[in-house]
């Protein structure tokens, strides 16, 4: 069978609850906008192409078809956490299962970027509505290094770029299913305590000279709520969101 992300490659992998309903398409505007707010929580939305594929702050996601996984998962996380969270929650799903496909290290790149190798391999976009939070996941897998973004404010990268290997994509797409379920329901469960080694371990900002607000510092640590702690003219700030830019 050739590469696809469709119900029949990929519904035998998935052992738990996330997957349930599997909703595919070949193509779609964005994956982040195929699932009905009636559907239940785990609900996953998944296309080979998107016409329209969302970054956050309004930017695009690009991926040739058939070359990244491009998903997007309900979630009704209780009132007491704070959504935004998710993005590390998505992001430490998104880190292991670059990890365990390529068996190299990855970094999470607070608020929402995986990294391998200082390039960004996959990308988290947390969207909230009153019901319901839809966390989107991209991952590059098997993008050629001339079909990745050339304009992209951080060097992007595939798995593919990064060790020459074409992987079967569905493998991919469910171990992360599997991660992310599991660090979902320890993070419902107690919040992002239970998954802080894990964050913390890949932190990617800690100790690196940053520009925050056009301003230099230094990135001190992902702190255990979430936020990003940073050093600018020798006083500490913890910010709540973001976009931090990064000397290479
Ligand atoms: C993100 O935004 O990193 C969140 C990406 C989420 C994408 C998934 S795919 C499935 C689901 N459906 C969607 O429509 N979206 C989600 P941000 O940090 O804003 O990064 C966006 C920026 O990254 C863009 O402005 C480009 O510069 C760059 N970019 C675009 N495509 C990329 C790619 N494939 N790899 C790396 N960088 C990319």
């Amino acid at each position: 069978m050739a590469d696809s992300l469709a119900p029949e490659a990929v519904e035998p992998l998935l052992g738990g609850r996330f997957g349930r309903p599997y909703v595919y398409r070949e193509s779609c505007e964005s994956t982040q906008r195929l699932l009905e707010p009636g559907l239940p929580e785990g609900a996953v939305a998944v296309c080979e192409a998107q016409t329209g594929g969302r970054g956050r702050l309004g930017r695009g996601w690009e991926a040739p078809p058939g070359t990244a996984v491009l998903c997007s998962t309900l979630l009704r996380p209780p009132p007491a956490r704070r959504s935004a969270e998710l993005s590390l929650v998505g992001g430490l799903a998104a880190a292991e299962a670059v990890e365990r496909a390529t068996g190299l290290a990855a970094q999470l790149k607070w608020p929402n970027d995986v990294m391998v190798n200082r390039r960004k391999v996959a990308g988290v976009l947390a969207e909230a509505s009153e019901s319901a939070v839809i966390l989107g996941i991209g991952v590059n897998v098997n993008q050629r290094r001339e079909e990745l973004p050339a304009d992209a404010g951080i060097a992007p990268a595939s798995l593919r770029t990064t060790d020459g290997v074409v992987r079967e994509r569905a493998g991919v797409l469910a171990d992360l299913l599997t991660a992310l379920e599991r660090h979902y329901d320890a993070w419902r469960e107690q919040g992002l305590e239970a998954l802080y080694e894990g964050i913390g371990s890949r932190d990617f900002l800690r100790g690196r000279k940053l520009l925050v607000e056009g301003q230099e510092g230094y990135g001190v640590a992902i702190d255990r709520s979430g936020r990003l702690e940073v050093e600018i003219a020798g006083e500490r700030r913890l910010l709540e969101s973001g976009e931090i830019l990064f000397e290479r």
